[in-house]
């Protein structure tokens, strides 16, 4: 199939570092867009999501676009609703305007972060789950996924929203045990994500095949995103270190681990 024009927003940020290295062989045509320079990528555009003018013309052409762009941590809800709430809007609003008809978007776990961390033996927690958000952060990606439905019904740009887990090289706590994605699984997510056909709006969450998992992947295993890392070759060191996790402990009982804590505990 001929190379798809990807453009990847927040390609300066964590998730988007690792993608710049790992998308490219599945044939993707990256252009690279960040608020912060990158240097030794010549393609990239260097703007903010809310400079319209700048986003359009960063928009146009492209076959889809990933979206990482955002705050990714808890902020004050200033910052949240420019970053998150109306660069994403903007960014929809562009690809109306262009003709883009699928975005891949970096929601988060932080969107159901206060569902109780499920007890040993119960089923893993739906996609379906009640949105409970424990940050601004988190209801940014709410308001993410909203979005994202509304300009499926109304205009018709599809979206995958993936709600990602803890995406590291390695999971750095035993919470993370159960929630990583490893880079090498977020990219086939995220292929998966963009060449599924007819995905309308669906939500799917972001983790690789972790012994300890909590999450249904049936509905990014629907899209063909097949997960072949596991951290629990990393879990006998992080619990040696760490402990077992204990759901009595505040910054444990929630999926979203420490987030839910007011004020967040760092580092998580
Ligand atoms: C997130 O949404 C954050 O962006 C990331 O830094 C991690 O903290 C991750 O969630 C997590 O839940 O571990």
């Amino acid at each position: 199939p001929a190379e798809k024009t990807v453009l990847l927003t927040g390609a300066a940020g964590g998730v988007g570092t690792l993608m710049r290295a790992l998308l490219p062989p599945y044939g993707y045509r990256l252009r690279p867009f960040d608020v912060v320079p990158l240097p030794g990528e010549p393609d990239a555009i260097t703007a903010d999501l809310n400079d319209r003018e700048a986003l359009r013309e960063a928009v146009r052409g492209a076959d889809a676009i990933l979206h990482l762009a955002g705050i990714s941590l808890e902020s004050t809800f200033e910052k949240i609703l420019r970053a998150n709430i109306e660069g994403t809007y903007h960014l929809y609003e562009a690809a109306r305007e262009e003709g883009v008809r699928r975005i891949v978007f970096a929601s988060s776990n932080h969107a159901i972060g206060y569902t109780p961390w499920p007890a040993a033996g119960t089923p893993r927690v739906p996609v379906a789950t009640p949105h409970r958000p424990d940050t601004f952060y988190g209801l940014s990606k709410c308001f993410g996924e909203d979005l994202a439905q509304l300009y499926w019904d109304k205009h018709g740009i599809e979206t995958v929203s993936v709600r990602i887990g803890s995406c590291f090289p390695e999971p750095g706590n035993v919470r993370m045990l159960s929630v990583w994605l490893s880079p090498a699984d977020a990219a086939r997510l995220f292929h998966a994500a963009l060449t599924a056909e007819e995905v309308g709006h669906t939500i799917v969450y972001g983790s690789s095949a972790n012994t300890r998992g909590v999450w249904d992947l049936s509905a990014g295993e629907a899209l063909g995103y097949t997960p072949l890392d596991d951290s629990e070759s990393f879990a006998a060191k992080l619990i040696a270190e760490q402990g077992e996790l204990d759901t009595n402990r505040p910054d444990q009982a929630h999926l979203g681990g420490a987030f839910v804590t007011d004020p967040p505990i760092w580092p998580y």
